[in-house]
């Protein structure tokens, strides 16, 4: 643009210069940056004083440099009208000039325009890096986040994974539970069988005093409580008869006659030992076998529950625990029918006698106790306690008896379960009695199962032996 500029102003001088020699005019206005100008060496002699001039435009535009040649009139001397057509050439080249100025203005202007813009692009270019840069780290947090994300739901899936697998591993447990619980009752209505038959053979044999039974037998006699039991159902349990009575006093353990109400009773009529006595509580035509403490604190206890040895498994269903199992001069439970019935005939007292591993022996006695009957599911109502054992009863004093297959209590499992007994639990046991017999006192469970006394030793210590007997008071 300046080289441009400059080539102007040269013409224009050169133009000056020419009216003073009489040149012709050429046209100023052929376009061309790089077009240059140059004078040439006029001819010398009878041709001096005159101008001649040479214009080189650029070739793009023309074919070949153009040489313009003017010469003046022949005589060499201006007249009048050459100088006004000099005169108008140069206004014209002074018009010229003018717009070219303003060309140039205009072109400057719009140099510093376009100055102004390549800032405000430089401005812009730094204001799109940094948003690059800004777009950059976000799409890189973004990232980051999305890995997060994923790491979340790959820990999510897993923990599904493993409660789906903990759902069939306890609905496997429940069927085997299930599976277990049915080969029990099976088990146990086969021996209820086996010894219905035992009881039938004897009734047939012919009575020949003692007869010198084997231990094995006598043990299946004592065994099960509740075949000793005549359902009230059966007309002829209302008054035993002679056959029935037979069979029940061949026991070689029962040698007293009976039946009594209860032990106390059994005392009252002069039967002072402790051994098993046969019972009829009242109002009812049970018949029942109990072992009766006779020289402890007064004698007169009907023990309805005893541990000592381990011999016995006290985890059972609800019709075990309701007819009674064990074995009557060992471990057993008299039955929650039967201490129902027992209990209804009068206002009876609890005694509940335990010893731990180092001989050590404490009681607790409860002035009441009664059962509800099973449509109460045997709740359980006991008085003031005394004693010297602690008081681990009350806290289940009006709760509803729970076994394995019975939840009753007020825990939201079974505690039955846990404990691995049947009592009256609550939330679940301050005692348990009927839990698992441990050797040695303190024992390792994952569950607090022992046979306990909170009271006595706490909750993980298991009683040596315990013993739970009722007497009229
Ligand atoms: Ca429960």
């Amino acid at each position: 643009m300046e080289t441009w500029t400059l080539s102007l102003l040269f013409l224009t001088v050169l133009l000056v210069q020419r009216g003073t020699c009489g040149q012709k005019s050429i046209d100023p206005t052929v376009p061309g940056e790089e077009g240059t100008q140059s004078r040439q060496p006029g001819p010398a002699g009878p041709k001096a004083g005159r101008c001649a001039y040479t214009v080189v435009v650029p070739q793009q535009r023309l074919t070949g440099s153009l040489c313009i040649t003017s010469r003046g009139g022949e005589s060499g001397v201006a007249n009048s009208s050459d100088v006004a057509a000099l005169r108008g050439e140069l206004s014209y080249q002074q018009r010229q000039l003018e717009e070219v100025r303003a060309l140039v203005g205009r072109e400057s202007g719009l140099a510093q325009e376009v100055r102004g813009w390549r800032g405000e692009n430089a401005g812009l270019n730094a204001r799109i890096a940094q948003l690059n840069a800004e777009l950059l780290q976000q799409v890189l947090h973004s990232g980051e986040q999305a890995l997060a994300q994923q790491r979340l739901q790959e820990l999510l899936l897993n923990a599904t994974t493993q409660v789906q697998q903990l759902t069939v591993s306890y609905r496997e447990l429940e069927n085997n539970y299930k599976t277990l619980t049915s080969a029990m009752s099976s088990q146990n209505a086969l021996i209820n069988r086996l010894e219905k038959q035992c009881q039938r053979d004897s009734t047939d044999l012919p009575q020949q005093g003692p007869r010198n039974e084997s231990p094995e037998t006598k043990k299946v006699d004592s065994d099960i409580q509740k075949d000793q039991s005549v359902s009230r159902d059966d007309p002829a349990a209302i008054t035993p008869s002679p056959a029935l009575k037979a069979s029940l006093a061949s026991f070689p353990v029962t040698k007293s006659p009976g039946p009594w109400r209860d032990c106390q009773h059994a005392l009252d009529s002069g039967q002072l030992t402790s051994a098993i006595y046969l019972l009829q509580p009242l109002r009812t035509n049970r018949l029942l076998q109990a072992w009766c403490e006779q020289n402890q604190a007064h004698g007169g206890w009907t023990v309805i529950q005893r541990r000592q040895d381990g011999s016995v498994n006290f985890f059972r269903t609800w019709e075990q625990y309701k007819q009674g199992f064990g074995n009557l001069d060992g471990e057993y439970w008299l039955g929650l029918e039967h201490l129902y019935w027992l209990s209804a005939q009068a206002v009876y007292r609890l005694r509940v006698v335990l010893e731990d591993w180092q001989g050590r022996q404490v009681f607790a006695e409860y002035d009441s106790f009664r059962l509800e009957p099973e449509s109460d599911s045997y709740r359980l109502r006991i008085g003031e306690y005394r004693g010297t054992a602690g008081d681990s009863l009350s806290w289940h004093n009006n709760k509803a008896f729970t076994t394995l297959d019975r939840d009753r209590d007020g825990y939201s499992g079974n505690c039955a379960h846990y404990q691995k007994g049947g009592w009256w639990y609550h939330m679940c046991a301050h005692s348990n009695l009927n839990g698992v017999w441990y050797r040695g006192g303190h024992y390792r469970s994952r569950y607090q199962d022992g046979v306990y006394w909170a009271e006595f030793h706490g909750g993980s210590y298991s009683l040596k032996k315990v013993a739970m007997m009722i007497k009229p008071t």
